[in-house]
């Protein structure tokens, strides 16, 4: 039987807003245990990351906020998910802040050479120290899985680049920083913005995005799902909502055919806010999203 591991990680420190760190408990909260043991899976939930508290740090020279706070807890759950990957099981995350990729990838990249990765959110999660509006490390995940901006965030792990710019493919970016579409000029990553969404369809994109890593031999592909790639209207429960995305069964197509690519070898799901929610709503959708991840279908 194929085996799931699950692992909170209630991370708010790279971000300003609290509640975040209540989103893994939002999810369990909808039982996403006994949706994914019902599609047939054993599965292990190995509890939650324990994350330091000390929040108020911002450093002076470079404006990032709880950097300490945010690399001692990103090895924690890097160590988890070797543990994980060593004993052939999914890797699970449930989050926190975007932040956690940082520390989720570490994990998943010791075993794997060419790690394709599909990053679902509104944002493009590119800024690195020099580019950031905001310090917000949830902003900077992405950039540091490619080896840029800070040393402490790239280095996890005691290896940089986590992952290369050409097996990156951003779904659903609706918000990019200026610094960010640079960049993504830059290293040829690959983005289909709303606009291709609304143009060509889910289902062309997701097979896009299959093939182009098929083509890329990449040995995996990890899911990196940003709730807020999702329209707010679906998805109230973020802390950094935009308009004009993605709708609930656009979202349900993408993992549908996902599942039917059987590509991903991990995956997380990060920026549910229950505070912010509007009874559970983001947090159900979450795991109805991983019901259809993991294979389940209408009829
Ligand atoms: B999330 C932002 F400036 N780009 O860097 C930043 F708009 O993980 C937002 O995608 C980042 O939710 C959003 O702070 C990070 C901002
Ligand atoms: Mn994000
Ligand atoms: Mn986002
Ligand atoms: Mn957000």
């Amino acid at each position: 039987m194929k085996k799931i591991s699950i692992i909170g990680m209630p991370m708010d420190l790279g971000q300003l807003r609290r509640g975040v760190d209540m989103g893994p408990s939002a999810i369990r909260y909808a039982d996403i245990v006994e949706r994914l043991e019902n599609n047939g899976f054993h599965v292990d939930d190995l509890g939650d990351v324990q994350i330091g508290r000390d929040r108020l740090e911002t450093d002076p020279q470079t404006g990032i906020r709880n950097l300490t706070a945010v690399v001692k807890s990103s090895e924690q759950l890097m160590a988890k998910v070797e543990g994980v990957m060593k004993a052939n099981s999914f890797p699970l995350i449930l989050g926190g802040d975007h932040s956690i990729a940082i520390g989720t990838l570490a994990g998943v990249t010791k075993f794997r050479k060419r790690l394709g990765v599909i990053w679902f959110d509104a944002h493009g999660d590119l800024n690195t120290p020099e580019t950031s509006p905001s310090g917000n490390i949830h902003g900077m995940p992405l950039a540091a899985s490619i080896g840029l901006g800070e040393k402490k965030l790239t280095d996890i792990g005691g290896f940089t680049p986590k992952v290369e710019p050409e097996n990156v493919v951003i779904i659903g970016a609706r918000s990019l920083d200026e610094g960010e579409k640079n960049l993504i000029k830059e290293k040829g990553i690959k983005v289909y913005t709303m606009h291709e969404i609304d143009r060509v369809g889910m289902s062309s994109i997701i097979e896009e995005t299959i093939a182009y890593f098929r083509n890329n031999g990449v040995d995996g592909v990890h899911l990196s799902f940003d709730l807020d790639g999702l329209d707010p209207l679906y998805a109230p429960g973020v802390g950094t909502p935009v308009a004009g995305g993605v709708t609930t069964r656009e979202a349900h197509l993408a993992m549908e055919l996902l599942a039917e690519s059987q590509m991903i070898t991990s995956a997380e799901f990060v920026e549910v806010n229950p505070i912010l929610d509007e009874r559970n709503k983001t947090g159900q959708l979450a795991v109805d999203l991983v019901g259809s991840l993991f294979g389940e279908r209408i009829l």
